[in-house]
């Protein structure tokens, strides 16, 4: 059996390789359909290694008869076709930060809270976490059964591809630009990147704070436990592909430094790469095109009772986006949408 599957925003650096990650892991496809704005119509995008396909119209395209909609265009384009896919009977897996809040909307990471697609039914729409808290939450989610969480610290080192393809470009631009001693013009990004860190992602909210580190705060007590108390600096790095998080951590439990170890290299989703040597630990390169939240630099924080350091690298267009998505595709077609009694479609109520 195979599903009538969408993508939208399918011409951008996310939806790219949702098309990829739905190909290389065969996810049954009957027919796929790339959707984007207006001026993408009619461009070409591949689909595995045979197909193409021509991009079509989100504003004009009908849903009926579409199963699941990956959705990564943008939150203000979510917004409204969302809940339009959703009417029209599709299962929505948005990967913007419209929805994720919303308390009928499950925000789902498969390694930590799978149970949560089941909800699925209630908008029509399951929300895909920001990248930076993905690979948080997997890492954490073993350390959180074994020993309870109280606090979290993080830093990130976030790589331009967060912030989409013309950031991408920015960032080579300028490094050109310096190189060759023309003058650098920061456009996407509201300083030079090139050669260069910026602690500002998103918008910058009333405490201070900018909007990247309210999400790492407030999706990660919503994914693993309300009861977390979470404090976050989101930085702009100079790399184009993986994001890096140095991460502290306060456990209500006395931890074990090699019991961390073992529980994570057991645990769903995480590889440990963690030898005590000169690159012994893994970069944001290396994660480029994998699958896996790599975990490296373990080690007791000894200033606080109960406290452990780690640093956890991933590929932010992968698992932090296109794979975690199929991945709950998977799980919504396997658990709930094959087996849903007389037939899988139905109109979400919106
Ligand atoms: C970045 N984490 O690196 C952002 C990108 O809420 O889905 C993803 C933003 C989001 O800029």
């Amino acid at each position: 059996m195979g599903y009538r599957v969408a993508v939208v925003g399918a011409t951008g650096a996310v939806g790219q390789e949702m098309l990829k990650t739905l190909a290389e892991r065969a996810f049954p496809v009957s027919q796929a359909y790339a959707l984007a704005s207006e001026r993408s119509v009619g461009r070409e995008v591949s689909f595995g290694e045979d197909d193409i396909l021509k991009v079509l119209d989100l504003e004009s395209f009908d849903f009926k008869g579409v199963d699941i909609a990956l959705f990564s265009p943008g939150a203000k384009i979510s917004a409204v076709h969302a809940p339009r896919a959703a009417k029209a009977g599709c299962v929505v897996i948005d990967n913007t930060s419209h929805f994720r809040m919303e308390h009928d909307v499950p925000l789902v990471v498969p390694e930590v809270n799978p149970h949560r697609i089941a909800d699925y039914t209630r908008r029509g729409i399951i929300a895909n976490p920001n990248c930076s808290t993905i690979q948080m939450v997997v890492a954490l989610k073993p350390l959180h059964d074994e020993w309870k969480i109280k606090r979290v610290v993080v830093s990130t080192y976030q790589s331009v591809s967060g912030a989409g393809k013309e950031a991408m470009d920015e960032l080579f631009t300028q490094t050109r630009a310096i190189y060759v001693n023309d003058p650098v013009k920061p456009e996407i990004f509201p300083k030079q990147i090139a050669f260069n860190v910026i602690p500002h992602i998103d918008s910058f909210m009333d405490d201070g704070s900018t909007k990247e580190e309210w999400k790492m705060v407030v999706e990660t007590r919503k994914i693993l436990d309300p009861d977390i108390l979470v404090t976050a600096t989101c930085v702009r790095v100079p790399t184009f592909i993986g994001h890096a998080e140095a991460i502290n951590v306060e456990f209500e439990r006395p931890v074990d430094e090699d019991a961390a170890r073992e529980l994570l290299r057991r645990a769903p989703g995480i590889l440990v790469q963690d030898n005590r040597e000169p690159g012994g630990y893994v970069t944001p390169t290396d994660s480029q095109g994998e699958d896996a939240v790599f975990v490296s630099r373990i080690r007791r924080d000894p200033t606080v009772p109960n406290g452990l350091n780690l640093w956890v690298v991933s590929d932010n267009l992968r698992k932090g986006a296109a794979l975690n998505a199929v991945e709950i595709a998977e799980i919504l077609a396997g658990r709930y949408l094959a087996k849903a009694p007389g037939g899988r479609r139905q109109a979400f109520g919106v």
